[in-house]
């Protein structure tokens, strides 16, 4: 092992370092008691315990270094002890931990959201609150349509994920693992297809047109324009699978929404700041949404989130009518601080679509040879393979491939509404030389006939 480091960050180890097998001992009884103390309900993507983590690695108590593509899910894009934030947060801790912002207010909660209201898309005047969790934040972007519209319905689409809280949940596609057993749900929820072109039964070429016409026609009969609140879409599909909308669905869903006076919310959760190549995916397409919802990468994985939109429909919720005793924590403030400062800083965005330009064409080429991989598709640091059983578009499990990534020491998640994709989220900061190493490692991987 090399020498011992008391620290994350980036001044770990660069370097994929397997010392036992994964996981190993000290991690295999921490995983028996925690196996007897916290339910199955919560579930484990790879149980290996952690000691440390930056740059592109997470170490464990056994003392391997393995190679992290998933980020925590999307939310240590600056890494997972960057210096900006630890440096922050550390001050802060010493400062003060809390007061509540809706007792006695502090100045970083209002620089966070002048931040975002000057980063999101559009330069109409917005406000931005800041609550805990993703579904939180999209918990309350569909109570402030509601007031702002006097409308009740909500509009959803085949694929999404926005939370496991009641209302998100219903707002979720997906049955197993996140709806089964839980109902019921909650009521006014409407779901309508997604333009996914890799399974539009016509193919790809229309695929954008036709989803679209079937979304306004289902909306229009079945709940009638001027009964929605809000259209709620991720502009990536992270859950369901990295599903790229195709290319203009987005706006003509939102030309949709503006002419029948709905909000057209963007749930951002997962494609945020600078994931995707841009500061948020709506920006590919120039989408403007009305609200915004982020969380996640927005303060290094210090539980925050917010909402950011238009200031008349912000501004329509009477006072007092949002809040929660945590949202906007002044740690998690402080973090988002240093997240923004390393973002803009460290070129991340710039460092995101040099992820995306480096893994695409590689699995691109694994494809024209491996007729298991179905589809490569994403943008920036946000990319995925679709699997298939060779020569059809029956899915292939990708949780059996990532098994293989794991034993081998990289990290990577499984997503989509049929289990058969496999997503890569590194950090933003990983070096070069592990995210090549990491995907020979998938290479081989892949090679579900061979032995790695
Ligand atoms: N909206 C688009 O991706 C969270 C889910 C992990 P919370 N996605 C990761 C799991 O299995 O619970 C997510 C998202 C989008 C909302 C959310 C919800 O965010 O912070 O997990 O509540």
């Amino acid at each position: 092992m090399s020498t011992a480091t008391t620290h994350g960050g980036p001044q770990l180890p660069q370097e994929r370092r397997l010392v036992t097998e994964i996981p190993g001992p000290r991690s295999r009884e921490l995983f028996a008691r925690k196996q007897s103390a916290v339910p199955p309900g919560i579930g484990t993507t790879l149980p290996v315990f952690v000691t440390h983590a930056g740059g592109g690695v997470i170490v464990d108590v056994d003392g391997n270094s393995l190679i992290d593509f998933g980020s925590g899910i999307a939310v240590t894009n600056v890494g997972n002890a960057a210096p900006r934030v630890v440096e922050r947060v550390q001050k802060q801790v010493a400062d003060f931990t809390h007061t509540c912002f809706m007792v006695a207010p502090y100045e970083s909660y209002v620089t966070v959201c002048e931040k975002l209201n000057a980063l999101t898309p559009g330069d109409h005047e917005k406000r931005t609150f800041l609550v805990n969790s993703g579904a939180e934040a999209v918990e309350n972007a569909v109570k402030v349509a509601r007031h702002a519209t006097g409308r009740q319905a909500v509009v959803v689409f085949d694929h999404g994920y926005h939370g496991r809280t009641l209302l998100t949940m219903t707002l979720t596609a997906k049955s197993m693992p996140y709806k089964h057993g839980f109902g019921p749900f909650a009521p006014e929820v409407y779901r309508v297809p997604l333009a996914y072109p890799f399974r539009w039964p016509t193919g790809p070429d229309n695929c954008a047109e036709e989803a679209a016409a079937q979304a306004i026609d289902m909306i229009s009969k079945q709940i009638g324009a001027e009964n929605v609140a809000a259209v709620l879409i991720e502009p990536i599909a992270g859950e369901g699978g990295f599903i790229e909308p195709a290319r203009g669905f987005l706006p003509k869903i939102v030309e949709f929404c503006r002419a029948n006076g709905i909000v057209f919310i963007a749930d951002e959760v997962q494609t945020g700041f600078a994931r995707t190549g841009h500061m948020f995916a709506c920006e590919d397409e120039g989408i403007v949404p009305d609200i915004i919802t982020t969380a996640k990468g927005i303060a290094g994985g210090l539980p925050l989130a917010a909402v950011t939109g238009r200031a008349d429909l912000l501004d329509h919720v009477h006072s007092g009518g949002l809040g929660g005793t945590y949202g906007g924590n002044p740690l998690a403030c402080e973090a988002a601080l240093g997240v923004l400062e390393t973002i803009e800083q460290d070129k991340l965005v710039e460092r995101a679509r040099h992820i995306g330009e480096t893994m695409l064409p590689r699995l691109r080429a694994i494809q024209e040879h491996n007729p298991i991989v179905g589809d490569v598709r994403g943008r920036g640091a946000m990319i995925a393979v679709e699997l298939v059983v060779p020569g059809t578009k029956e899915p292939y499990p990708a949780a059996e491939i990532a098994r293989r990534c794991h034993e081998q020491g990289l990290l990577v998640l499984t997503a989509g509404t049929y289990g058969n994709v496999l997503r890569f989220l590194p950090p933003l900061v990983i070096p070069d030389h592990l995210l090549e190493e990491g995907l020979t490692i998938l290479e081989k991987a892949l090679n579900v006939d061979q032995n790695v």
